[in-house]
């Protein structure tokens, strides 16, 4: 990703579905404007979800996703099946392509039956129209232009940027009011950050939490202090005047906790995000369910990427430790990263989830609701840190509804 391109998580993403051969990735290719995807008259030529990012009028920043066909039968159907099931977790909008020249079968209806289910805003594009133009150019009447029909032709370009339009319509989404921090900041205070530089800190750069914090601040018309955690006391000593509050690395929380008076505010990039994302209390509430692990409990530690070499050390070697040494119980600690994310949760007590910055909101959104529908408590891993250092309540006494999720004795 480059320094200037919108983050991943924070862009519409566009999902092209439909049964082998309709044209998807013929359809993805015009909308596009580029060729991103194998075409061929072969069917099953898509085989793995195919996925850019790129600016795309009228919509501006966005994913597009073409997926493998669903009216797959056998293993590796089911397999292509289930990729296409997790696509639908993440998709803002789905364009359902039907082949124009055989119409709606019991593979679109299923898609329909799911976009439903998921609320996802979608659109039929029936394509191939250049056919069936010369095949005959009477419609049947269940097959008149509705709202969620378009006719498309990949080929000739039909109707493709009337498409477009559609999808843009259908992707106009509620602007999130909530800020990561700026609420909370008037012009000219002074906010203390803290960034260690470790070794699993990626190279000439900030992590993204990190960026966005520094951009909301600016726009609060404040000022931001980056220092690392050895730098904290000093300057804080140096700085002449309060600041409105420190917020930290949650891998340094416990130094920094020492490090900063108590009058001073504290606070961590995770617990922003997460009241950022409205899943504080739920974190918080989470979190304080560490308290009740057992022996031979089971809990599920889930990252959202698979690169991200600081994520993984936290989450396979630092807070399985970090558990075992708090509750003093041996727990089984299942790890997934990526897309995968189980959907059948019960037999988990406690799901610890990364931060989420590389997923977009629908799909923290869709595992935070298979926990809730299973009624598995789930924290994220700075707050679960910040519990188990024993600072969580200092770190969320900004936010009293959150407070509130603490048990009394904590
Ligand atoms: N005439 C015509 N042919 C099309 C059109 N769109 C796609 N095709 C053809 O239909 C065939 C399948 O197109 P693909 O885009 O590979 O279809 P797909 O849905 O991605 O197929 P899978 O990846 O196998 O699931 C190819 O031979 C395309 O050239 C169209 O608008 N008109
Ligand atoms: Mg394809």
């Amino acid at each position: 990703m480059s320094l200037n391109s919108t983050p991943s998580a924070e862009r519409i993403h566009i999902g092209f579905f439909g049964r082998r051969n309709a044209g998807k990735s013929s359809v993805v290719n015009a909308v596009a404007g580029q060729n991103l995807a194998v075409v061929s008259q072969v069917k099953g030529t898509t085989t793995d979800p195919v996925q850019k990012a790129m600016e795309l009028l009228p919509m501006g920043p966005v994913v597009i996703i073409d997926t493998p066909g669903i009216d797959d039968a056998g293993t590796l159907g089911e397999l292509r099946v289930r990729k296409t099931r997790q696509i639908l977790n993440k998709t803002d909008v789905a364009v359902l392509v039907v082949d124009g020249t055989i119409g709606i079968g019991a593979a679109e209806q299923e898609l329909i039956r799911i976009f439903k289910e998921k609320e996802i805003p979608y659109v039929l594009a029936f394509n191939k129209e250049d056919l069936r133009e010369e095949k005959d150019g009477q419609r049947e009447d269940s097959e008149r232009e509705e709202e969620h029909i378009i006719r498309v032709s990949a080929e000739t370009g039909f109707q493709i940027a009337a498409l477009k339009e559609k999808i843009a319509h259908l992707a106009v989404r509620e602007e999130n009011e909530q800020r990561i921090v700026g609420d909370l900041l008037k012009p000219s205070d002074f906010v203390v950050l803290v960034v260690p530089i470790d070794k699993a800190a990626p190279k000439g750069r900030l992590i993204l939490p990190q960026q966005q914090t520094i951009r909301d601040i600016l726009e609060a018309k404040a000022v931001s202090v980056v220092v690392q955690e050895n730098e904290l006391r000093g300057t804080l000593e140096q700085l002449g005047k309060q600041p409105a509050m420190v917020i930290t690395d949650s891998q340094a929380f416990a130094r920094v906790s020492k490090d900063t008076p108590r009058e001073i505010p504290l606070t961590s990039f995770s617990i922003l995000f997460a009241r950022y994302k409205g899943n504080l209390d739920t974190a918080v509430q989470g979190a304080a369910a560490i308290e009740q692990l057992k022996d031979g409990d089971k809990v599920l530690i889930s990252e959202g990427c698979t690169h991200h070499r600081q994520c993984d050390d936290i989450g396979s070697v630092k807070i399985p430790r970090w558990l075992t040494e708090y509750t003093g119980k041996k727990l089984e600690i299942e790890l997934t990263s990526g897309i995968e994310f189980p959907e059948e949760l019960t037999k988990y007590k406690l799901i610890i989830h990364c931060g989420g910055c590389m997923l977009n909101e629908r799909e923290m959104k869709y595992r935070q609701k298979c926990a809730a529908d299973q009624g598995i408590p789930m924290t994220n891993y700075g707050t679960a840190i910040a519990y188990m250092q024993g600072i969580l309540r200092r770190s969320v006494e900004l936010f009293p509804q959150a407070l509130r999720q603490l048990p009394e004795k904590y």
